[in-house]
């Protein structure tokens, strides 16, 4: 390992949009900085995730960037919910137009982090065999940024192509004529279900736990919408930010339990937003989240739905679900539950007919064996924790970070981790995240860090350190407000459920404003619950 000479302030690891708008901010307050990213190209989660049918299921015009009103003005989304290749070009944009490639360094991982406490920096070590000096080590390696692959026997013995989602080629997959598998029915699946049928000869998907799909409604840029919003971006924003998940849409949540309204009015009102398309389906009444018997109405009627849809009933129950809905992240869909009334297109419970193994010709269940040509993993990621666990992080007396995390994360406001000094994550477990509009999350926690660097220079501190107690404090609060709610009702991802093995936490903080809110109670208590030297 060649140890540089290099030094800076802050080294960023990412150069997604968290990575891309934390430079930015270092750069402007004159901080010498650097970003590590793996890829070839910024962007991040929409590098990666380029399988056909990727989208975002928050609206253009809250999927973007706030920071500078010129950009937010002269940027033109072209459809209410953006694709993924417009909105890697608008990252690209963003990269160029504040000249942000000159600090990143591409094709370049960040594989160990270590805590130097004599010098009070970070030796940064990458997969470029160099080590670089840095006061502040910032985390922007995203949420949902290391691929899971399912632990099926003989995966390396099956002779066709193979693909993740998460990790889809930068050319062309050519599925024409071809009998496609797919494993896994999650957001990914559910986007990308329908473009595969329509080129595959033959689709199969191999279901574990169905889910609930509110139909997109996608459809292009409405310009009256556009020249509204762009008139006064600012409160635009500002009702953004003060919305629970930091997301409005464009149907107000309605303050109104499902049990306190009478029929026919309350199919009306979930008739109505699920022809409106989007999550504005869960503002329908204001407890869907928190109360089983409420829930169970919105549910009913999605499940309703689907028998509607699908003309098979046996296919269409197969598809319902039966869980809480909105336990796990709610997907919205084109065309998802119509495209099994396709004759080429077969779903298969593997709860019923469970997944024995890959063989060289396709997979082999307990009752039957399907040929494939192509094998797509939709199977998610390991979340919140996979990517920073994978590098090796030491803190204070060489403490690492995967054992400190053993029994699940541990941070302060989901922003720092006791005894690893100068430490950040952005959108770390333990802050909103992955239950927000991520833009909204990365851009206050980008803020928060800028401002306490500035902070940190103008009192002439050198290190912060998150205390014990507080984040002890912190964690049980994060864990009691999800009590709260019925999210640990279910297998998500949020609880590292999908990770054999991953200790089973709840990771996000529940409610964006609630958390802003203590974000600013600790600044303005002189920074409590750290401690500064
Ligand atoms: P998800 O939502 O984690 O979905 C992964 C899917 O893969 C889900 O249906 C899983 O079933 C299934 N899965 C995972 N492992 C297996 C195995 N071993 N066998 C069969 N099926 C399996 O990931 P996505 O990429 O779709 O979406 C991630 C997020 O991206 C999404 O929430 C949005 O925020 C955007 P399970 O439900 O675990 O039974």
């Amino acid at each position: 390992m060649v140890e540089s000479s290099r030094t800076f302030d802050a080294v960023v690891v990412g150069a997604g949009f968290a990575g891309m708008y934390m430079l930015h901010r270092l750069r402007e307050l004159g901080f010498q900085a650097v970003s590590f990213e793996r890829a070839d190209g910024v962007g991040g989660t929409w590098y990666w995730n380029r399988y056909p049918g990727a989208r975002c299921d928050v609206e253009s015009l809250e999927y973007s960037y706030s920071f500078s009103a010129e950009l937010q003005q002269q940027w033109e989304w072209s459809e209410r919910y953006s694709g993924q290749p417009e909105i890697l070009k608008y990252a690209n944009h963003v990269a160029d137009r504040f000249d942000l490639r000159k600090d990143i360094e591409f094709e370049t991982s960040v594989v160990s982090a270590k805590f130097n406490e004599a010098a009070k920096h970070w030796v940064v070590s990458t997969d470029r065999d160099e080590t670089v000096i840095s006061r502040f080590l910032i985390m922007a390696t995203g949420c949902l940024s290391s691929t899971n692959m399912p632990q099926i026997d003989g995966i390396d013995t099956f002779e066709g192509e193979t693909y993740h989602t998460g990790e889809w080629p930068h050319e062309p997959v050519d599925l024409n004529g071809k009998r496609v598998g797919v494993i896994g029915t999650g957001s990914s699946a559910i986007q990308a279900i329908p473009y595969l049928a329509n080129e595959a000869a033959e689709l199969v998907v191999f279901q574990r736990t169905p889910n609930f799909s509110i139909p997109a409604r996608n459809r292009s840029a409405d310009p009256a919408e556009v020249d509204a919003v762009k008139a006064d971006y600012e409160t635009f924003r500002a009702v953004n930010r003060m919305a629970p998940a930091a997301i409005r849409g464009t149907m107000p949540g309605r303050d109104q339990s499902a049990l306190d309204v009478a029929e026919p009015e309350r199919t009306e009102e979930l008739l109505k937003r699920w022809e409106h398309g989007g999550f504005a389906f869960m503002g329908a009444f204001n407890d869907l989240g928190l109360n089983k018997a409420s829930n169970d109405i919105a549910a009913e009627f999605v499940r309703e739905r689907i028998r509607d849809i699908v003309d098979d009933p046996e296919v269409a129950e197969t598809l319902a679900p039966h869980n809480v809905i909105g336990c796990k992240r709610i997907c919205l869909d084109t065309n998802y539950f119509e495209t099994y009334n396709l004759p080429h297109v077969k779903l298969v419970d593997i709860n019923k007919d469970p997944i024995e193994r890959l063989n060289a010709n396709g997979v082999k269940t307990a009752a039957s064996q399907y040929d494939f040509d192509v094998v797509v993993f939709a199977t998610g990621f390991d979340a919140m924790t996979g990517t920073l666990l994978r590098i090796d992080i030491q803190g204070l007396n060489g403490q690492s970070l995967q054992d400190k995390w053993a029994e699940g994360p541990k941070t302060y406001l989901g922003l720092t981790t006791a005894n690893f000094p100068n430490l950040f994550m952005i959108s770390g477990p333990g802050s909103p995240s992955v239950l927000t509009n991520m833009i909204v999350s990365i851009e206050q926690h980008v803020d928060w860090i800028a401002a306490c660097l500035e902070h940190m220079r103008a009192n002439q501190h050198q290190l912060i350190n998150a205390d014990a107690n507080a984040e002890t404090e912190w964690v049980a609060y994060v864990n009691a407000i999800a009590d709260m709610t019925l999210y640990p009702t279910c297998n998500s991802w949020y609880l590292g459920a999908n990770i054999p093995g991953k200790p089973r936490v709840f990771m996000p903080h529940v409610g964006f404003p609630n958390y802003v809110q203590r974000c600013e109670e600790v600044v303005n208590n002189n920074y409590q619950g750290f401690e500064l030297a």
